[in-house]
């Protein structure tokens, strides 16, 4: 990873709270719980999701940065999403959280120098090693992902409900 890789990483980390809390602004109880089909993830649980990995890359990038061998703790995101009841979190904090744990996370990742991105950890799931420059290359790119999530469930959702408000006109 160059220095300018590093620092394109780093203003798109930066930049994905907000874009998120904007994507999600306004929307309903019913549009935030909707979920197109009963295994898939609901904006609310996408919402809970982003907070909680912000809890797992923080504590990644710190064993990188500062511990001798670390490994992961391996999680599944889907036993997390169930047990730690995504389904009824708050939007709201769930954003805010996301947002001051992905800035808390920056204003580290902002002195790492050249030479510490290539420190590393073991994943077991994995079975290899991923360095700190690979988990910014993550971070950089996980709330684009969930961003585009969420866009396409916007439209699911308004979708289904104005299919539900034509069947009712049809019907009357
Ligand atoms: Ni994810």
């Amino acid at each position: 990873m160059t220095e300018h890789e590093l620092r394109t990483c780093l203003d798109a980390a930066e930049k994905s709270p907000e874009m998120v809390a904007s994507a999600v602004t306004g929307l309903d109880e019913a549009a935030l719980g909707w979920k197109p089909a009963p295994d898939k993830w609901s904006i609310l649980e996408v919402l809970a999701h982003l907070a909680d990995v912000e809890i797992v890359y923080g504590y990644r990038v710190r064993q990188v940065i500062a511990d001798k061998e670390p490994v992961f703790a391996p999680i599944d995101q889907e036993d997390w999403a169930r047990h730690l009841h995504y389904d009824e979190a708050s939007a709201a904090e769930s954003v805010a959280l996301y947002r001051a744990n992905r800035l808390a996370n920056l204003r580290l990742l902002k002195r790492v120098t050249p030479g510490q991105l290539d420190r590393a950890g073991f994943h077991p799931e994995l079975k290899r090693k991923v360095t700190l420059a690979e988990w910014i290359e993550r971070m950089a790119s996980h709330g684009a992902s969930h961003l585009a999530q969420i866009e396409r469930l916007k439209q699911g959702y308004g979708e289904q409900a104005g299919g539900r408000k034509g069947r009712r006109a049809e019907s009357a």
